[in-house]
């Protein structure tokens, strides 16, 4: 069965290819460009799951097919949870990952090492064109750095240093970090959901 990767993300959707296929996933993954009249979705709720469902339905809708979505961002400790849901467009440019970065270094120059946890948090939704749905959540915590380190990745992964480690997830392998990332954790938990509703 086809699978439609419902983001336009291309980092996301890189690391949602090596996730679920390493994870065993049988399903053929197709991205969205291979379906270009499907509408921009607006993301119009107030939690990473509810934004999650909304872009997988969406997809599953206008497609006829099964789809997964991915809802993420970086919610930071001294900031009440912000980004969050606008970890996107944080500088009101969407998709515009230094800008954002760059603001938030800004936002946050002033407070020291002791106050600057963090999270990436993912939901994973998967819905089906007869309206049933599924999501899940992964966390990844860790402390913000002063100055961005590291290529690898996208969006905030150069500020981000994961709890028990010395590196940034911009530093460390794509294998490494989907090893522990909020990503990782929500697409391997929603695989056995996808094989128990699509067999
Ligand atoms: P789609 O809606 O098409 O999936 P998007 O980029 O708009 O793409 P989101 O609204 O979920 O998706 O925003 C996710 C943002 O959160 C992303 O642009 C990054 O800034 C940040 N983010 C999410 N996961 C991340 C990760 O693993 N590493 C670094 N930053 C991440």
């Amino acid at each position: 069965t086809r699978l439609i990767l419902a983001t336009r993300n291309t980092g996301k959707i890189t690391e949602l290819r090596a996730i679920l296929t390493d994870a065993g996933l049988p399903h053929e993954l197709v991205g969205t460009d291979a379906y270009p009249d499907v509408p921009d979705v607006r993301e119009t709720g107030v939690t990473f799951a509810e934004n999650a469902l909304l872009k997988a339905h969406t997809l599953a809708r206008a497609t006829g097919l099964p789809a997964v979505a991915d809802d993420s961002g970086l919610c930071v400790d001294v900031l009440g949870g912000a980004p969050g849901i606008f970890s996107a467009r944080w500088s009101g440019r969407h998709g515009d990952d230094k800008a954002n970065l760059d603001l938030l270094l800004a936002q946050l120059a002033d407070i020291a090492d002791a106050h600057r946890g963090a999270h990436f948090a993912c939901a994973a939704a998967l819905a089906l064109p007869d309206g049933t749905e599924r999501v899940v959540e992964g966390r990844l915590r860790g402390t913000l750095r002063h100055t961005p380190s590291g290529t690898g990745g996208f969006g905030y992964d150069p500020i981000l240093q994961p709890d028990g480690g010395t590196r940034t997830c911009a530093e460390l392998t794509p294998d490494q970090k989907n090893a522990i990332s909020h990503r990782g954790q929500a697409f391997r938990a929603l695989v056995p959901v996808v094989r128990e509703l699509l067999g």
